[in-house]
Protein backbone atom coordinates (compact mmCIF):
# COMPACT_ATOMS: atom_id res chain seq x y z
CA UNK A 1 0.00 0.00 0.00
CA UNK A 2 1.20 3.24 -0.91
CA UNK A 3 0.27 5.68 1.61
CA UNK A 4 1.02 10.09 0.90
CA UNK A 5 0.04 12.62 3.44
CA UNK A 6 -0.52 16.29 2.81
CA UNK A 7 0.09 18.11 5.73
CA UNK A 8 0.47 21.72 7.23
CA UNK A 9 -2.55 22.73 4.31
CA UNK A 10 -3.96 26.46 5.40
CA UNK A 11 -6.72 26.44 3.27
CA UNK A 12 -8.25 23.53 1.84
CA UNK A 13 -11.11 24.60 -0.90
CA UNK A 14 -13.09 22.20 -2.79
CA UNK A 15 -16.49 21.79 -4.02
CA UNK A 16 -18.50 18.74 -2.41
CA UNK A 17 -20.29 15.86 -4.14
CA UNK A 18 -20.26 14.36 -7.67
CA UNK A 19 -23.11 16.35 -9.32
CA UNK A 20 -22.88 19.54 -11.63
CA UNK A 21 -23.04 23.09 -9.81
CA UNK A 22 -25.10 25.09 -10.83
CA UNK A 23 -27.22 28.72 -10.10
CA UNK A 24 -26.22 29.60 -6.34
CA UNK A 25 -24.53 26.11 -6.06
CA UNK A 26 -21.90 27.37 -8.57
CA UNK A 27 -20.49 29.15 -5.49
CA UNK A 28 -20.56 26.43 -3.06
CA UNK A 29 -17.46 25.32 -1.95
CA UNK A 30 -16.10 23.61 1.09
CA UNK A 31 -12.99 25.63 2.58
CA UNK A 32 -11.29 23.83 5.56
CA UNK A 33 -8.20 25.54 7.57
CA UNK A 34 -5.73 23.87 8.84
CA UNK A 35 -6.51 20.34 7.14
CA UNK A 36 -4.87 17.39 5.52
CA UNK A 37 -5.24 15.26 3.08
CA UNK A 38 -4.50 11.05 2.99
CA UNK A 39 -4.28 9.21 -0.14
CA UNK A 40 -4.09 4.96 -0.13
CA UNK A 41 -3.31 4.12 -4.05
CA UNK A 42 -4.01 6.81 -5.50
CA UNK A 43 -7.39 7.44 -3.69
CA UNK A 44 -7.94 9.75 -1.14
CA UNK A 45 -9.13 8.18 2.10
CA UNK A 46 -8.93 11.49 4.71
CA UNK A 47 -9.61 14.78 4.01
CA UNK A 48 -10.60 17.36 6.68
CA UNK A 49 -9.26 19.05 9.57
CA UNK A 50 -6.14 17.85 10.25
CA UNK A 51 -7.35 17.49 13.99
CA UNK A 52 -9.79 14.84 12.91
CA UNK A 53 -7.56 12.66 10.95
CA UNK A 54 -7.56 9.39 12.70
CA UNK A 55 -4.64 8.43 14.68
CA UNK A 56 -2.37 6.19 13.25
CA UNK A 57 -4.11 6.35 9.69
CA UNK A 58 -0.92 8.07 8.06
CA UNK A 59 1.61 5.91 9.82
CA UNK A 60 4.53 4.56 7.02
CA UNK A 61 2.80 7.68 4.61
CA UNK A 62 5.39 9.91 2.32
CA UNK A 63 4.81 12.94 4.13
CA UNK A 64 4.40 16.38 1.69
CA UNK A 65 4.49 19.55 3.62
CA UNK A 66 2.15 22.33 1.82
CA UNK A 67 4.11 25.31 3.59
CA UNK A 68 0.47 26.46 5.31
CA UNK A 69 -1.05 27.17 1.71
CA UNK A 70 -4.05 26.72 -0.40
CA UNK A 71 -5.06 23.07 -1.66
CA UNK A 72 -7.50 22.61 -4.50
CA UNK A 73 -8.66 19.76 -6.24
CA UNK A 74 -6.41 19.02 -9.33
CA UNK A 75 -7.74 21.82 -12.94
CA UNK A 76 -9.73 20.01 -15.21
CA UNK A 77 -9.77 21.61 -19.32
CA UNK A 78 -12.71 20.58 -20.36
CA UNK A 79 -11.97 21.52 -24.02
CA UNK A 80 -8.81 21.52 -26.10
CA UNK A 81 -7.33 20.61 -29.46
CA UNK A 82 -3.90 19.99 -28.23
CA UNK A 83 -3.40 17.10 -31.02
CA UNK A 84 -2.32 18.96 -34.01
CA UNK A 85 0.78 19.42 -36.99
CA UNK A 86 2.27 23.04 -37.37
CA UNK A 87 1.16 26.48 -35.55
CA UNK A 88 -0.28 29.38 -37.00
CA UNK A 89 1.63 32.15 -36.07
CA UNK A 90 1.81 33.32 -39.78
CA UNK A 91 -1.69 34.32 -39.17
CA UNK A 92 -0.60 37.45 -37.01
CA UNK A 93 -0.54 40.01 -39.60
CA UNK A 94 -3.40 39.17 -41.28
CA UNK A 95 -4.66 39.74 -37.77
CA UNK A 96 -3.88 42.89 -37.49
CA UNK A 97 -4.62 43.82 -40.86
CA UNK A 98 -8.33 43.61 -39.67
CA UNK A 99 -8.80 39.98 -40.83
CA UNK A 100 -11.02 37.88 -38.89
CA UNK A 101 -11.19 34.19 -38.08
CA UNK A 102 -14.04 33.39 -39.94
CA UNK A 103 -12.06 35.63 -43.17
CA UNK A 104 -8.97 33.50 -42.76
CA UNK A 105 -10.33 29.86 -42.89
CA UNK A 106 -12.90 31.52 -46.09
CA UNK A 107 -9.31 32.21 -47.37
CA UNK A 108 -8.33 28.45 -47.27
CA UNK A 109 -6.47 29.04 -43.85
CA UNK A 110 -7.12 28.43 -40.34
CA UNK A 111 -8.10 25.19 -39.40
CA UNK A 112 -7.59 24.22 -43.06
CA UNK A 113 -3.80 25.45 -42.74
CA UNK A 114 -3.40 23.06 -39.58
CA UNK A 115 -5.10 20.54 -41.61
CA UNK A 116 -2.42 19.82 -43.62
CA UNK A 117 0.25 19.80 -41.26
CA UNK A 118 -1.72 17.28 -39.16
CA UNK A 119 -2.21 15.10 -42.18
CA UNK A 120 1.69 15.34 -42.99
CA UNK A 121 2.48 14.63 -39.39
CA UNK A 122 3.49 10.91 -38.09
CA UNK A 123 1.26 9.53 -35.11
CA UNK A 124 4.89 9.43 -33.61
CA UNK A 125 5.53 13.16 -33.86
CA UNK A 126 2.10 14.02 -33.11
CA UNK A 127 2.03 11.98 -29.84
CA UNK A 128 5.34 13.36 -29.05
CA UNK A 129 4.18 17.16 -29.66
CA UNK A 130 0.77 16.84 -27.50
CA UNK A 131 2.94 14.76 -24.68
CA UNK A 132 4.96 17.87 -24.10
CA UNK A 133 1.31 20.13 -24.26
CA UNK A 134 0.13 17.76 -20.97
CA UNK A 135 3.63 18.10 -18.74
CA UNK A 136 3.54 21.66 -19.65
CA UNK A 137 -0.31 21.66 -18.35
CA UNK A 138 0.22 19.47 -15.40
CA UNK A 139 2.80 22.21 -14.19
CA UNK A 140 0.26 24.83 -13.97
CA UNK A 141 -1.98 22.72 -12.19
CA UNK A 142 -4.11 20.91 -14.90
CA UNK A 143 -4.00 17.09 -14.27
CA UNK A 144 -7.15 16.23 -16.40
CA UNK A 145 -8.21 17.31 -19.98
CA UNK A 146 -10.32 16.64 -22.95
CA UNK A 147 -9.14 16.45 -26.62
CA UNK A 148 -10.99 16.69 -29.93
CA UNK A 149 -9.88 15.50 -33.17
CA UNK A 150 -10.31 17.61 -36.43
CA UNK A 151 -7.97 18.31 -37.83
CA UNK A 152 -7.81 15.61 -40.27
CA UNK A 153 -11.12 16.04 -42.00
CA UNK A 154 -10.58 12.46 -43.71
CA UNK A 155 -11.43 9.18 -42.33
CA UNK A 156 -7.51 8.01 -42.11
CA UNK A 157 -6.06 11.65 -40.31
CA UNK A 158 -9.25 11.12 -38.30
CA UNK A 159 -8.15 7.89 -36.84
CA UNK A 160 -4.81 9.05 -36.39
CA UNK A 161 -5.70 11.74 -33.81
CA UNK A 162 -8.06 9.98 -32.34
CA UNK A 163 -5.44 7.31 -31.53
CA UNK A 164 -2.92 9.45 -30.51
CA UNK A 165 -5.41 10.86 -28.08
CA UNK A 166 -5.88 7.28 -26.87
CA UNK A 167 -2.23 6.74 -27.00
CA UNK A 168 -1.99 9.71 -24.27
CA UNK A 169 -5.04 8.48 -22.11
CA UNK A 170 -3.13 4.92 -21.35
CA UNK A 171 0.40 6.03 -21.06
CA UNK A 172 0.31 9.96 -20.24
CA UNK A 173 -0.15 10.72 -16.30
CA UNK A 174 -3.13 13.18 -17.05
CA UNK A 175 -7.06 11.43 -17.27
CA UNK A 176 -8.24 12.28 -20.88
CA UNK A 177 -11.53 11.95 -22.70
CA UNK A 178 -12.03 11.84 -26.33
CA UNK A 179 -14.12 13.59 -28.89
CA UNK A 180 -14.46 13.53 -32.23
CA UNK A 181 -14.97 16.52 -34.11
CA UNK A 182 -14.59 15.20 -37.84
CA UNK A 183 -17.24 18.35 -38.37
CA UNK A 184 -14.64 20.80 -37.64
CA UNK A 185 -14.39 22.63 -41.14
CA UNK A 186 -15.66 21.41 -44.36
CA UNK A 187 -12.34 19.95 -46.04
CA UNK A 188 -11.00 21.60 -49.44
CA UNK A 189 -11.79 17.70 -50.99
CA UNK A 190 -15.59 19.15 -50.48
CA UNK A 191 -15.22 22.95 -50.68
CA UNK A 192 -18.75 23.17 -52.76
CA UNK A 193 -20.37 20.10 -51.06
CA UNK A 194 -20.48 20.31 -47.20
CA UNK A 195 -23.61 18.39 -47.13
CA UNK A 196 -21.84 15.34 -49.49
CA UNK A 197 -19.11 15.93 -46.23
CA UNK A 198 -21.72 15.52 -43.71
CA UNK A 199 -22.63 12.26 -45.39
CA UNK A 200 -19.47 11.05 -45.85
CA UNK A 201 -18.80 11.79 -42.19
CA UNK A 202 -22.13 10.07 -41.06
CA UNK A 203 -21.63 7.28 -43.36
CA UNK A 204 -17.84 6.49 -42.90
CA UNK A 205 -16.35 8.16 -40.02
CA UNK A 206 -18.46 7.86 -37.36
CA UNK A 207 -19.04 4.04 -37.62
CA UNK A 208 -15.06 3.56 -37.96
CA UNK A 209 -14.86 5.71 -34.62
CA UNK A 210 -17.61 4.62 -32.77
CA UNK A 211 -16.82 0.76 -33.64
CA UNK A 212 -13.03 0.91 -33.38
CA UNK A 213 -14.38 2.96 -29.50
CA UNK A 214 -12.03 5.82 -30.07
CA UNK A 215 -14.69 8.73 -28.73
CA UNK A 216 -16.98 8.80 -25.84
CA UNK A 217 -18.07 12.40 -27.55
CA UNK A 218 -19.11 13.92 -30.81
CA UNK A 219 -18.61 17.67 -31.38
CA UNK A 220 -19.87 19.77 -34.43
CA UNK A 221 -18.40 23.28 -35.09
CA UNK A 222 -21.68 25.26 -35.87
CA UNK A 223 -21.09 28.44 -37.28
CA UNK A 224 -21.71 30.72 -39.72
CA UNK A 225 -19.97 28.99 -43.23
CA UNK A 226 -18.72 26.34 -40.98
CA UNK A 227 -21.28 23.44 -40.51
CA UNK A 228 -25.43 25.44 -40.11
CA UNK A 229 -27.98 23.90 -37.29
CA UNK A 230 -29.65 21.18 -39.94
CA UNK A 231 -25.95 19.85 -40.41
CA UNK A 232 -25.02 20.30 -37.14
CA UNK A 233 -27.99 18.00 -36.44
CA UNK A 234 -27.67 15.25 -38.36
CA UNK A 235 -23.89 15.08 -37.06
CA UNK A 236 -24.93 15.15 -33.74
CA UNK A 237 -28.37 12.74 -34.11
CA UNK A 238 -26.16 9.97 -35.95
CA UNK A 239 -23.36 10.44 -33.27
CA UNK A 240 -25.92 9.51 -30.53
CA UNK A 241 -26.97 6.82 -32.41
CA UNK A 242 -23.94 5.12 -32.16
CA UNK A 243 -23.63 5.83 -28.79
CA UNK A 244 -21.53 9.29 -28.60
CA UNK A 245 -22.86 11.55 -26.49
CA UNK A 246 -23.07 15.45 -28.46
CA UNK A 247 -20.92 18.45 -27.65
CA UNK A 248 -21.08 21.29 -29.97
CA UNK A 249 -18.69 24.65 -30.66
CA UNK A 250 -22.01 27.01 -30.45
CA UNK A 251 -22.39 30.89 -30.99
CA UNK A 252 -18.93 31.30 -31.24
CA UNK A 253 -18.94 34.08 -33.47
CA UNK A 254 -22.75 34.21 -34.95
CA UNK A 255 -25.22 33.02 -33.22
CA UNK A 256 -27.23 31.01 -35.36
CA UNK A 257 -29.05 29.01 -33.28
CA UNK A 258 -26.11 26.24 -32.11
CA UNK A 259 -27.24 26.83 -28.34
CA UNK A 260 -30.57 26.33 -29.15
CA UNK A 261 -29.63 23.18 -31.02
CA UNK A 262 -27.89 22.15 -28.21
CA UNK A 263 -30.82 21.94 -26.06
CA UNK A 264 -32.99 19.99 -28.55
CA UNK A 265 -30.45 17.41 -28.99
CA UNK A 266 -29.70 17.08 -25.24
CA UNK A 267 -25.82 17.60 -25.70
CA UNK A 268 -24.05 17.39 -22.65
CA UNK A 269 -22.43 20.82 -23.12
CA UNK A 270 -22.26 23.64 -25.42
CA UNK A 271 -19.01 25.42 -25.76
CA UNK A 272 -18.09 29.16 -26.68
CA UNK A 273 -21.20 30.82 -26.82
CA UNK A 274 -19.67 34.19 -26.93
CA UNK A 275 -22.60 35.48 -29.27
CA UNK A 276 -25.36 33.43 -27.82
CA UNK A 277 -28.48 35.36 -26.89
CA UNK A 278 -31.65 34.54 -24.37
CA UNK A 279 -33.37 32.28 -26.43
CA UNK A 280 -29.99 30.28 -26.39
CA UNK A 281 -29.46 30.40 -22.80
CA UNK A 282 -33.13 29.58 -22.12
CA UNK A 283 -33.05 26.18 -24.35
CA UNK A 284 -29.47 25.16 -22.14
CA UNK A 285 -30.82 26.00 -19.24
CA UNK A 286 -34.47 23.59 -19.94
CA UNK A 287 -32.13 20.84 -21.06
CA UNK A 288 -29.84 20.99 -18.77
CA UNK A 289 -26.60 21.40 -20.79
CA UNK A 290 -23.43 22.21 -19.38
CA UNK A 291 -21.80 25.77 -20.97
CA UNK A 292 -18.23 25.10 -21.58
CA UNK A 293 -16.70 28.73 -21.77
CA UNK A 294 -13.44 29.59 -23.42
CA UNK A 295 -12.24 33.12 -22.28
CA UNK A 296 -8.89 33.14 -23.75
CA UNK A 297 -10.65 32.79 -27.13
CA UNK A 298 -12.47 35.78 -26.64
CA UNK A 299 -9.08 37.65 -25.45
CA UNK A 300 -7.16 36.27 -28.12
CA UNK A 301 -9.98 37.12 -30.81
CA UNK A 302 -10.72 40.36 -29.60
CA UNK A 303 -13.97 39.36 -28.82
CA UNK A 304 -16.79 40.02 -26.06
CA UNK A 305 -17.28 38.01 -23.59
CA UNK A 306 -19.69 34.96 -22.66
CA UNK A 307 -22.90 35.94 -20.85
CA UNK A 308 -21.65 33.97 -18.02
CA UNK A 309 -23.59 35.54 -15.01
CA UNK A 310 -26.68 35.66 -16.86
CA UNK A 311 -25.92 31.55 -17.24
CA UNK A 312 -25.48 31.26 -13.59
CA UNK A 313 -28.66 33.62 -12.86
CA UNK A 314 -30.34 30.88 -15.32
CA UNK A 315 -29.40 27.82 -13.31
CA UNK A 316 -27.00 26.89 -16.31
CA UNK A 317 -24.12 25.31 -14.86
CA UNK A 318 -20.59 26.99 -15.69
CA UNK A 319 -17.02 25.68 -17.12
CA UNK A 320 -14.25 27.25 -17.63
CA UNK A 321 -11.33 25.67 -20.06
CA UNK A 322 -8.67 26.86 -21.93
CA UNK A 323 -9.77 26.07 -26.11
CA UNK A 324 -5.83 25.50 -26.42
CA UNK A 325 -5.48 25.34 -30.10
CA UNK A 326 -3.31 26.41 -32.60
CA UNK A 327 -5.47 29.40 -34.47
CA UNK A 328 -7.89 30.53 -31.77
CA UNK A 329 -6.14 29.97 -28.65
CA UNK A 330 -2.77 29.32 -28.59
CA UNK A 331 -2.37 29.06 -24.50
CA UNK A 332 -3.11 25.97 -22.33
CA UNK A 333 -2.75 28.06 -19.37
CA UNK A 334 -6.23 27.32 -17.74
CA UNK A 335 -5.03 29.32 -14.59
CA UNK A 336 -4.62 32.64 -17.15
CA UNK A 337 -8.71 31.49 -18.31
CA UNK A 338 -9.06 31.32 -14.51
CA UNK A 339 -8.04 35.40 -14.21
CA UNK A 340 -10.17 35.82 -16.97
CA UNK A 341 -12.96 34.04 -15.60
CA UNK A 342 -13.07 36.45 -12.22
CA UNK A 343 -11.89 39.38 -14.21
CA UNK A 344 -14.33 39.49 -17.79
CA UNK A 345 -16.92 37.22 -16.37
CA UNK A 346 -17.51 38.61 -13.19
CA UNK A 347 -17.70 35.34 -11.40
CA UNK A 348 -16.67 34.30 -7.71
CA UNK A 349 -13.47 33.05 -6.83
CA UNK A 350 -15.79 30.11 -5.57
CA UNK A 351 -17.54 29.75 -9.18
CA UNK A 352 -14.80 29.65 -11.12
CA UNK A 353 -12.90 27.36 -8.85
CA UNK A 354 -16.32 25.30 -9.23
CA UNK A 355 -16.05 25.88 -12.87
CA UNK A 356 -12.71 23.81 -13.56
CA UNK A 357 -13.45 21.18 -11.52
CA UNK A 358 -16.63 19.29 -10.19
CA UNK A 359 -18.36 21.06 -13.20
CA UNK A 360 -15.52 20.55 -15.41
CA UNK A 361 -15.33 16.63 -14.59
CA UNK A 362 -19.42 16.34 -15.17
CA UNK A 363 -18.92 17.70 -18.56
CA UNK A 364 -16.74 15.18 -19.60
CA UNK A 365 -17.58 12.52 -17.33
CA UNK A 366 -15.55 12.06 -14.58
CA UNK A 367 -17.44 12.96 -11.59
CA UNK A 368 -17.51 10.04 -9.99
CA UNK A 369 -14.05 10.02 -9.56
CA UNK A 370 -12.69 13.55 -10.08
CA UNK A 371 -13.48 17.21 -9.32
CA UNK A 372 -13.19 17.56 -5.55
CA UNK A 373 -11.26 16.27 -2.99
CA UNK A 374 -13.00 13.94 -0.70
CA UNK A 375 -12.95 10.14 0.75
CA UNK A 376 -13.47 8.13 -2.48
CA UNK A 377 -11.87 10.32 -5.33
CA UNK A 378 -8.61 10.39 -6.78
CA UNK A 379 -5.95 12.17 -5.12
CA UNK A 380 -5.54 15.00 -7.70
CA UNK A 381 -4.40 18.08 -6.54
CA UNK A 382 -2.54 21.60 -6.19
CA UNK A 383 -1.03 23.07 -3.82
CA UNK A 384 -0.52 26.56 -4.85
CA UNK A 385 2.01 28.90 -3.55
CA UNK A 386 -1.08 31.48 -2.50
CA UNK A 387 -2.83 31.73 0.70
CA UNK A 388 -6.20 31.70 -0.50
CA UNK A 389 -8.37 31.89 -4.15
CA UNK A 390 -8.22 35.61 -4.38
CA UNK A 391 -5.02 35.01 -4.45
CA UNK A 392 -4.33 32.83 -7.34
CA UNK A 393 -7.00 34.67 -9.21
CA UNK A 394 -5.56 38.18 -9.27
CA UNK A 395 -2.23 37.47 -9.56
CA UNK A 396 -2.32 36.47 -13.11
CA UNK A 397 0.52 35.78 -15.41
CA UNK A 398 2.17 34.36 -12.70
CA UNK A 399 2.52 30.46 -12.30
CA UNK A 400 1.57 29.47 -8.60
CA UNK A 401 1.36 26.27 -8.59
CA UNK A 402 4.03 24.70 -6.17
CA UNK A 403 3.45 20.78 -6.26
CA UNK A 404 1.01 19.04 -8.19
CA UNK A 405 0.28 15.64 -7.23
CA UNK A 406 -1.86 12.88 -9.53
CA UNK A 407 -3.18 9.74 -8.40
CA UNK A 408 -1.32 10.52 -5.15
CA UNK A 409 1.93 11.03 -6.91
CA UNK A 410 4.20 14.11 -7.34
CA UNK A 411 3.96 14.90 -11.13
CA UNK A 412 5.00 18.67 -11.11
CA UNK A 413 7.06 20.26 -8.16
CA UNK A 414 8.85 23.91 -9.00
CA UNK A 415 11.86 23.56 -7.92
CA UNK A 416 12.92 25.69 -4.67
CA UNK A 417 10.17 26.15 -3.64
CA UNK A 418 9.22 22.77 -1.69
O1 LIG B 1 -8.01 25.49 -35.06
O2 LIG B 1 -9.17 27.29 -35.24
N1 LIG B 1 -12.85 27.56 -33.12
N2 LIG B 1 -12.21 25.61 -33.80
C1 LIG B 1 -13.39 26.36 -33.62
C2 LIG B 1 -11.15 26.24 -33.49
C3 LIG B 1 -11.55 27.49 -33.04
C4 LIG B 1 -9.78 25.70 -33.56
C5 LIG B 1 -8.95 26.20 -34.69
ZN1 LIG C 1 -12.87 24.41 -29.72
Amino acid sequence: MKKVLVHNIGLLCTPVGSHVHAGAQQAEIQSIPQACVLAEDGVITYCGPASGLPQGAAEGARRIDAGGCLVTPGLIDAHTHLVFGGWRQHEIPLKLAGAGYLDILRSGGGILSTVKHTRQESEEQLTQKAWAFLDEMLTLGVTSCEIKSGYGLDLETELKQLRVIRELAQSHPMDIASTFLGAHAVPEEYKDNSDGYVDYLIDTMLPAVAEQKLARYCDVFCETGVFDVPQSRRVLEAGKALGLLPRIHADEIDAIGGAVLAGEVGAVSAEHLIATDEEGMQAMAKAGVIADLLPATSFYLDKTFAPARRMVELGIPVVIASDFNPGSCPSLNLPFAMNLGLLRYKLKPEEVLNAVTINAACSVGMEDRLGTLEAGKQADLVIWDAPDLEMILYRFGSNLCRTVLKKGEVVACHEGKE
